[in-house]
């Protein structure tokens, strides 16, 4: 042990547990940045608002499997709480640190102080204060333990002090770190082999069986092992929106995005399906079309790390507990490839549904239409992300068309998606970039999207975080063209536009007067060389692609 303040401790440990970036407003934890210059090499973006700096923070995580940390004084903490409802959604390991309130002064209307902790509770799986300058290392290492162990999520520390001053303090302590818990997953546990061997027995039994693959393998690294499988046994892969990245979408295997933002290949196939087996997927409304696809009843079985997970929604033949990698590698090791004979037929029939699909949308996906449509701009990216890029894209109409419309084409690509916040994308591509700066990161975002966090084009030019940013810009919010028509007995009247449109803005202009580089795209033909430029330009750049304002993603299920 040697005597340290708190805000000495923290910098070490952020930097033992391989921090490379924090992202915040100030002012917080202000010592602790000046000895992070000091002491260590982690960069310290300060952003434009406490949300973007969680969804960077978000970004990071996702992109890196590590903790990305985020931060702000107590009069910014309910914006930083907002930023970390997505990361609780998608089960990313996102750490928040706030100062917070001190006993000296609350109760008394002290400046700028609400008791901030409680809006932390639904969007953590730790929410904790540190009152005593002791509880440095102890508490830190919880956040990361916890951060990403079991189903990863978010964490928060409120430090007292409204700027968590908490850190100029000294005390004994020993700046520990458990290395271990620096990334995702920290433990594989291996899985019950009785419980391996049944669910196996009922896959290997099953005549048109269909995985469904989580976030869970991605977090558990196991796409290899889930293709392996899947090849040993011939059984078509459907994925959520969070596991699209766990297959290419070009492998024979692969039906699509099943789900209610998905490809209707894939609803169509999970809808066929005699045998449904889940695997690190939570089950949930948006990769279940609300428990439509498939029906609750259908015979399932489900892989996870969580027991909780396990049958909530599906009652279960067979459910194991596991890691997705090991128990994967397990059923690949006592599955019987002679097994795959009898499932030819249905093989063939998913491959015959997907062509559909295909000979359906290319046209779309082909089109050399003015403005441009979504599908094309989904099908430029297929083309031309690179094989070891990291595919970042918003919600809403977002998530429909790239869910559905865009195939990764090589194992090594990634895709990681806003899991139902506007807005989240861009600054989580630029986290992205942040935790993984060697690898291609391309955006897609909708201009209702790109609107939230616009002001961070300037800490991308500032921090040189060389991220592409591809706006589907139609001038509005058009997913909620459909709602609005409802609503209005099935055709809105011209007013009720102003609900939902905006003015058309050359968001290329606006990234140049910034010092980003911008690339206003209007004709189709001009889209595919604008993204392989923006990627060598090795400079933050935003694509503005000007699209159809009636162009509407096709729904879930037909
Ligand atoms: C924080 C938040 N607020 C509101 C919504 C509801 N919402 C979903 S999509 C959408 C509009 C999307 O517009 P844009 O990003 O421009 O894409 P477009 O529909 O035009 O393709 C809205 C308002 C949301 N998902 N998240």
């Amino acid at each position: 042990m040697a005597k340290m303040t708190g805000a000495q401790c923290l910098a070490d440990m952020l930097q033992g547990y391989g921090v490379s970036h924090v992202f915040m407003v100030p002012a917080v934890l202000r010592r602790t940045f000046a000895e992070m210059e000091l002491r260590t090499k982690i960069k310290r973006i300060h952003t434009h608002g406490e949300k973007a700096a969680a969804y960077m923070a978000d970004g990071y995580a996702r992109a890196s499997g590590r903790p990305g940390i985020c931060m702000a004084q107590v009069i910014g903490a309910l914006n930083l709480a907002a930023g970390l409802r997505d990361a609780h959604l998608a089960h990313s390991p996102v750490i928040a640190f706030t100062g917070g309130r001190d006993p000296k002064t609350k109760f008394r209307k002290v400046y700028q102080e609400v008791d901030d902790v409680p809006a932390f509770e639904p969007v953590t799986k730790f929410n904790a204060t540190v009152d005593s300058v002791e509880r440095f290392p102890d508490m830190v290492r919880q956040a990361f333990r916890v951060a990403v162990s079991g189903t990863p999520g978010p964490v928060h520390l409120q430090f007292r002090g409204n700027e968590g001053q908490v850190d100029a303090e000294e005390a004994d302590m020993t700046p520990l770190v458990e290395e271990q818990f620096a990334r995702v997953p920290p433990f594989r546990p291996e899985p019950d082999m009785k419980s391996v061997l049944a669910a196996l027995k009922i896959l290997q039994d099953a005549e048109r069986p269909v995985i469904v693959a989580g976030g869970g393998v991605r977090a558990s690294g196991a796409k290899q092992e889930l293709v392996a499988l899947a090849e040993k046994l011939s059984i078509p892969v459907a994925t959520s929106l969070n596991g699209k990245d766990s297959i290419p979408g070009v492998h024979p295997l692969s039906v699509g995005v099943c789900g209610t933002y998905s490809r209707e290949s894939a609803n169509r196939v999970v809808g066929q399906a005699d045998l449904v087996c889940f695997i690190g997927s939570e089950t949930g409304g948006m990769t279940t079309h609300f428990w439509a696809v498939p029906k609750i009843g259908v015979a399932a079985i489900q892989i996870d790390i969580d027991p909780e997970a396990l049958g909530r929604n599906y009652p279960l033949k067979a459910g194991v507990l596991g890691d997705a990698k090991v128990t994967l590698a397990r059923m690949l090791e006592h599955a019987d490839a002679k097994t795959a004979a009898k499932r030819k037929p249905w093989v063939e029939q998913t491959r015959s549904i997907c062509k559909e699909w295909q000979d359906k949308y290319r046209p779309q996906l082909e089109s050399d239409a003015v403005p441009m449509r979504p599908e094309r701009m989904c099908a430029e990216f297929t083309r031309h992300v690179p094989d070891n890029g990291i595919v970042v894209v918003d919600t809403g109409h977002a998530g429909m068309w790239m869910g559905g419309m865009y195939d990764l084409r090589a194992p090594s690509q990634s895709y990681i998606r806003s899991a139902g916040h506007l807005g989240w994308a861009f600054p989580a591509g630029l986290g992205a970039k942040c935790g993984a700066p060697e690898r291609p990161v391309v955006v897609f975002t909708g201009d209702a999207g790109f609107w939230y966090h616009i002001a961070e084009i300037e800490t991308a030019v500032r921090w040189g975080i060389n991220s592409v940013i591809v706006v589907n810009n139609n001038a509005s919010g058009n997913q909620s063209k459909r709602g609005f028509d409802r609503v209005y007995g099935g055709q809105q009247t011209e007013q009720a536009r102003e609900l939902w449109t905006y003015r058309m803005v050359n968001f290329a202009r606006v990234a140049e007067d910034i010092g980003a580089l911008g690339i206003r795209v209007e004709k189709p033909a001009d889209l595919g060389p604008a993204i392989q430029r923006a990627i060598k330009a090795d400079r933050p750049v935003v694509v503005d692609v000007v699209t159809d304002i009636d162009a509407l993603a096709p729904v879930a299920v037909a």
